[in-house]
């Protein structure tokens, strides 16, 4: 199985898709393609898929794209890593905000583009960005409060593969979280499969466009 992606520093909807399958503890290869950077990289993703986006799972005769999508096939595949919630209800929950980090938060992924090892200076979300991050905080503290937590749903599952890459971008563009929410902070930090993506991407090439975002 392989997944292709731009960069695990600076690609939040690949990291999404890495962090399911990692979880999962599936033996797959990462296959890079420099996305905006590297010569005929959109002719390289676009004779994998028609839509032009990473990441892309390959698995056998199948092609697969859209993260969620990706999460949705592992969850299937793998029942024992348990990435959705038992019962009905908290799994239709767990899918629905999964859902609206998919469809959402415009601004925050425009003002706050992720790179896992940067650090910003000065950076101050504008106001519908901090009206969008109130609304992901609101629902982080009401999946743990129905939860009990660790995680968004119990469990580290493809909820939390939807929201680490905001995580990342909190701790990069130096955007306080409420208090009640640093349990669950600390908790994504250390669950091992982020750990294992945060020491990969201090490894991943630098791509000075993006970096150049940061200030
Ligand atoms: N909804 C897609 C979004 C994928 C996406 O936009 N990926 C970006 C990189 S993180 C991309 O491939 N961009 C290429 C482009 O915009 O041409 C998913 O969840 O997989």
């Amino acid at each position: 199985m392989e997944l292709v992606v731009f960069s695990l520093n600076y690609s939040s909807w690949s990291v999404r898709a890495w962090l399911a399958l990692d979880h999962a503890g599936v033996p797959f290869q990462v296959r890079h393609i420099g996305g905006f950077v590297e010569e005929g990289w959109r002719e390289k993703l676009l004779a994998i898929s028609g839509a032009a986006r990473v990441p892309v799972l390959l698995d056998g005769g199948l092609t697969l794209h859209e993260s969620l999508a990706i999460c949705e096939y592992v969850a299937e595949r793998h029942p024992e890593a348990a990435l959705w919630p038992q019962g009905a209800r908290a799994r239709a929950r767990a899918r629905a905000v999964s859902c609206e980090m998919m469809s959402g938060f415009h601004r925050v992924r425009q003002e706050m583009p992720m790179s896992l090892r940067g650090r910003a200076k000065g950076f101050a979300p504008s106001e519908q960005a901090q009206g969008e991050l109130a609304r992901i905080f609101q629902l982080w503290e009401e999946a743990l409060d129905r939860s009990g937590g660790p995680f968004l749903f119990g469990a580290f599952g493809v909820a939390d593969c939807m929201y680490m890459p905001v995580l990342s971008r909190l701790r990069t563009y130096g955007v306080g979280a409420p208090t009640g929410l640093q349990s669950y902070i600390d908790a994504m930090w250390g669950q091992p499969s982020v750990a294992r993506w945060a020491t990969l991407a201090q490894g991943e090439p630098a791509i000075p466009m993006y970096d150049g975002v940061l200030g």
